[in-house]
């Protein structure tokens, strides 16, 4: 991993920028100086939660995707907090927040698939996508989110594990990629329900047995705070039924192809909300 990392003069020429149309209009400033701007002050957003600079042409566009139930004090905060984050990096953005229906153990992986297809349908500029938990806030305002050429991990140092990286293939908490990759690898498997392991299937089994290469960058850069919530139930823990079927720490786990191609689910509700798009969606449908 370490020799893909993006040094930091080269971290805003590292993102890949959305084509230049040869507007008249100035393009947005993003260099460390601007980030650092003590007076920047937030804007509104539109009824829905999309937003783009008022008075210069975004270098980058990026879908945020977040899955979520049930934790309406972690998306309150989380949106309080990235709006004007995002706003200070002057990126267009949407954020889509997909909200699994009750019934089933939670499918983080397969909520992904279904924003990344919704948002395509919604937006026809999408085209770098931030796949996000809604519990993590990042704490470097250098931390851009936008796509750097090869998918990137974005959330490598949380709090919660005192800023170290807790294994080197760690691909979990968020990450930053084009759409044209996601679709290449078939996104994520819709088949982990339950805690943990759709993000080491994304990375190993599809990610780099693609030929990607994952990259992060600086690890100051990529500090991160962990809101708190009542720990998820950990019956349905992925890794604890890995083990007791006799597998090892981290090798792939379940080797399957599915994924974006045979994505199946029902839409309950699309709603606009205020800071957000919501998508209630039912996963009951197989796969
Ligand atoms: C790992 C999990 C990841 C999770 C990290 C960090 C598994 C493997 C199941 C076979 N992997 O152990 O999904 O992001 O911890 O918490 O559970």
């Amino acid at each position: 991993f370490d020799h893909h990392v993006i040094q930091e003069e080269d971290l805003i020429p590292s993102l890949v920028a959305l084509p230049d149309e040869g507007q008249v209009q100035s393009k947005c400033p993003l260099n460390l100086e601007h980030l650092a701007h003590p007076g920047f002050k937030s804007f509104p957003v539109e009824q829905g939660g999309g937003w783009n600079p008022p008075d210069c042409i975004p270098r980058f566009h990026s879908v945020l995707v977040i899955p979520y139930r049930d934790r309406p004090e972690n998306l309150q905060q989380f949106l309080a907090f990235m709006h004007p984050f995002l706003q200070r990096q002057n990126l267009s953005y949407d954020i889509f927040v997909i909200e699994q229906a009750p019934g089933m153990a939670f499918n983080r992986a397969k909520l992904f698939n279904i924003g990344f297809r919704e948002a395509l349908k919604a937006t026809s500029e999408a085209y770098c996508f931030i796949f996000h938990d809604v519990d993590l806030l990042p704490m470097d305002r250098r931390n851009i989110y936008a796509c750097t050429r090869q998918p990137r991990h974005m959330t490598s140092h949380l709090d919660k594990f005192r800023y170290n990286l807790p294994y080197p293939q760690l691909f979990g908490g968020g990450i930053a990629i084009l759409k044209d990759q996601f679709q290449a690898v078939n996104g994520f498997s819709n088949r982990f329900f339950g805690w943990g392991g759709e993000d080491d299937d994304l990375s190993q089994n599809r990610v780099l047995a693609s030929g990607y290469q994952i990259c992060r960058f600086p690890s100051d850069i990529n500090r991160y705070q962990m809101l708190s919530h009542r720990p998820a139930p950990r019956m349905a823990d992925n890794y604890r039924k890995f083990k007791a079927a006799g597998g090892s720490d981290h090798d792939g786990m379940i080797l399957s192809r599915d994924g974006l191609s045979d994505l199946m689910y029902t839409v309950l509700a699309r709603t606009r909300e205020e800071l957000y798009t919501k998508i209630l969606v039912d996963l009951s449908t197989s796969m």
